[in-house]
């Protein structure tokens, strides 16, 4: 009796889906009947399994698992024929369930499977660089900095003469300067970004300058194009000890209150007095490693007090005003900071990199 009236459900299942054809509808209909989850005929059939004696159990048992396996076979390959059809139809002819309207999925040539799931899209991630970047930028945002851009074509005035680099000096070099051939050149440092800020703007000046600079240099440890960040602070009554005090301020934010800094006399043609920076050796802690090469210290900037010269040459009153700068290569940093042994690894464009950094 019971096994029976798993045939009878079997031969109208199987009627029932016949006549549903390719129609996305009737075919849900007809599953919905059979196998939906709450008063499909499946459903009932399965109740009823409790209700037999436990002989008859066995029997009727594998017959049900046989016809839901046939059924579920069934209708998935049905929902195929749908498919199917949906992508063979005529342009303008396919009516997506659900849809509002009649929807046009490519032209006979070129259809698009609707059904078929997206190409994955990779997800991005950050470049060690940009990430020290946008760190340092913090930084000096939460200390009343601005954020300035400029041009990489620059000119000789912005990029040499009003920062008192005069025309015999040897950072001038061909050697070392890409040159336009109409007389621009790549900027070789960001600093022209800050002399045209002074040009244009009345201290109080606070800004910070992110970029690509480029000079004719490749080796193991030279990329022709680099970035740097470079700080500027101008107003009245500024000194070394404001110099000290910020850069140990950032040093502290970026790396850890646990660093120490220390400050030794430099020479840069755009500041007098000028001092290298360096840190103690995050590494090793002053045990002497290979990162500080034994020393106990890692050279991480160079900085000083603006000259006057820069100063006039800017139009901006040298009696009045004093200011610091300073300037440090990202890459080198983003180098240190994620423990990437080879500069070329940040110019290969290899995704490997990047994406432990997602
Ligand atoms: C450095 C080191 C020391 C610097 C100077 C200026 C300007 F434009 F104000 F004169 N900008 N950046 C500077 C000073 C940059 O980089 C190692």
């Amino acid at each position: 009796m019971s096994t029976q009236r798993l045939e009878e459900v079997r031969s109208s299942f199987l009627a029932d889906l016949e006549s549903a054809g390719a129609d996305a509808e009737a075919v849900e209909k007809v599953r919905i009947r059979y196998a939906g989850r709450r008063s499909g005929l499946l459903n009932e059939l399965t109740a009823h399994l409790r209700e037999l004696p436990n002989e008859k159990k066995r029997d009727y048992g594998r017959g049900l698992n046989e016809l839901k396996k046939e059924i579920e076979a069934k209708l998935t390959e049905a929902n195929m024929a749908v498919r199917d059809t949906v992508v063979n139809a005529e342009p303008g002819q396919i009516h997506v369930k659900g849809h509002p309207s009649t929807v046009s999925v490519g032209t006979a040539e070129s259809r698009i499977d609707v059904t078929l799931p997206g190409t994955p899209l990779a997800r991005g991630a950050e470049h060690p660089v940009h990430l020290v970047r946008r760190r340092i930028e913090e930084i000096f945002l939460r200390m009343g900095y601005d954020v300035e851009d400029g041009p990489e074509v620059e000119d000789d005035w912005h990029n040499f003469e009003a920062l008192n680099i005069p025309p015999d000096h040897p950072a001038r070099d061909d050697q070392d300067t890409f040159y336009l051939a109409d007389g621009h050149l790549l900027r070789t440092h960001t600093s022209p970004v800050q002399a045209r800020v002074m040009e244009r703007r009345e201290p109080p000046i606070r800004i910070i300058v992110p970029g690509r600079v480029y000079r004719r240099d490749s080796d193991l440890r030279h990329s022709p194009m680099f970035h740097q960040i470079e700080g500027l602070l101008v107003d009245e009554g500024i000194t070394v000890a404001h110099l000290k005090a910020t850069l140990e301020t950032f040093l502290h934010a970026l790396f850890s209150d646990e660093v120490d800094v220390r400050l030794r006399p430099g020479y840069f043609p755009f500041t007098e007095p000028s001092a290298e920076v360096d840190i103690s050796c995050i590494f090793c802690g002053q045990k002497g490693c290979g990162v500080c090469s034994g020393s106990g210290w890692i050279e991480i900037l160079g900085s000083g007090m603006v000259d006057p010269r820069v100063f006039e040459a800017v139009g901006i009153d040298s009696e009045r005003y004093t200011g610091f700068a300073f300037g440090l290569g990202l890459d080198r940093v983003a180098m240190l900071v994620y423990g990437i042994p080879d500069l070329r690894q940040l110019f290969a464009g290899d995704q490997r990199l990047t994406r432990q950094f997602a």
